[in-house]
């Protein structure tokens, strides 16, 4: 059983990934176990405080070493205690390594993790340089706390488990996994406002089916992101399909 330990100021946000969908069930399931940590349990004064004000001046709020240290190790000893050897410590950070499928992967090898969610301007450089092993990024952007982020990398984590998605295909389909943009998806109804469902996908033709999902994430690739299709070596009929790709678009 995967273990989580977040050390996070707003433990009742986790609801939306152990309450909900997927990582719901999951957790009813006993796919995981999350234990949540709140920094000011181990404040050092009875105001709770676990913020000061920057040195060096400028806007806002940092967090401070003291509660935090206290919190992750205490994530760590339970982590530890739960049979999970040399668990890595996580911040998420925009100063940290981008979360991509390749990352998720890797996370999802361990048998545990702790993560940091920071709050206010972000936190002590001492607490980084004495207690994290890793930061990660969700993305170029700032967000109001590391919570959403954290919960993000459970999600991705959590659904690469198996037996946690009902078919280990769409596990295995999911975008990225082939270093691809996902393929077009469509249900009932066949025509809705004139628009019809491509005839293909209604063929009963598998093979059919299957080389026109490629060409679709293989042509959208190169449309959205040929930044990703830049990172990946084509087959010959990969290239094949998507030079068929390109000259439907612009011939169109
Ligand atoms: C973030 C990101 C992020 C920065 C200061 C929380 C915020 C605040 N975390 N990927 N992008 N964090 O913006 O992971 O404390």
């Amino acid at each position: 059983m995967f273990q989580f330990d977040v050390v996070t100021l707003f433990p009742s946000m986790f609801e939306a990934v152990t309450e909900c969908g997927v990582t719901g069930r999951a957790h009813d399931k006993g796919f995981y176990q999350l234990v949540l940590w709140n920094p000011r349990d181990f404040a050092a004064n009875s105001y709770r405080t676990v913020d000061d004000r920057p040195y060096g001046g400028g806007p806002g709020m940092v967090m401070m070493v003291d509660p935090l240290e206290k919190a992750i190790s205490a994530a760590r000893q339970r982590q530890k205690s739960s049979g999970v050897k040399n668990s890595r410590v996580i911040h998420l950070s925009p100063q940290g390594r981008p979360l991509n499928h390749r990352l998720v992967m890797e996370l999802s090898q361990a048998q545990g993790v702790v993560m940091l969610a920071g709050r206010y301007e972000g936190v002590d450089e001492r607490l980084i340089q004495r207690s994290i092993d890793d930061e990660i990024s969700i993305g170029d952007y700032v967000i109001s706390g590391g919570e959403l982020a954290a919960m993000v990398v459970m999600d991705c984590v959590v659904r690469q488990m198996p037996g946690v998605l009902g078919d280990a295909e769409s596990a295995a389909q999911d975008s990225f996994v082939g270093g691809l943009l996902d393929h077009p998806h469509y249900t009932r109804p066949e025509v809705y406002e004139d628009e019809a469902v491509p005839p293909v996908l209604l063929s009963g033709n598998h093979a059919e089916i299957n080389r026109w999902r490629l060409k679709q994430a293989l042509g959208r690739t190169w449309q959205r992101r040929p930044d990703l299709l830049e990172q990946r070596e084509l087959t010959d009929v990969e290239r094949a399909l998507l030079d068929d790709f390109k000259k439907e678009v612009q011939g169109a």
